[in-house]
């Protein structure tokens, strides 16, 4: 490249846009039983027996715990379905959806 050479940057950002991420979050309660959590975790989230167990114990210690991270519609729709189950039980069991950072 000589000097009288122009470099042209580019002025606009690139036009796709990565979609925003969601948590869907377990949240605590004192009702719940814990068999039940686990029971919707691996109903609604397809995961397994041991995962379910260890995210369901997290929420318990630690008040809430990620459950998964994915698209803003099948976050809201998964911690709806999830809330739905719990909410047919009787129980109060709560999952929440929120950006990722
Ligand atoms: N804390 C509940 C109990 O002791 C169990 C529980 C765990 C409830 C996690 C909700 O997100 C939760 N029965």
């Amino acid at each position: 490249m000589s000097d009288n050479d122009v470099v042209l940057k580019p002025k606009t950002k690139p036009k796709v846009d990565r979609p925003k991420l969601y948590k869907i979050i377990l949240v605590n309660d004192d009702y719940t039983p814990r068999e039940f959590v686990v029971m919707v975790l691996k109903a609604v989230f397809r995961m397994s027996e041991e995962t379910c167990y260890r995210v369901m114990m997290t929420a318990h210690k630690l008040g809430t715990c990620v459950v998964m991270v994915c698209a803003k519609d099948i976050a809201e729709t998964k911690a709806t379905e999830a809330i739905d189950l719990a909410k047919e039980a009787g129980f109060p069991l709560m999952f929440t959806t929120e950006p990722e950072e």
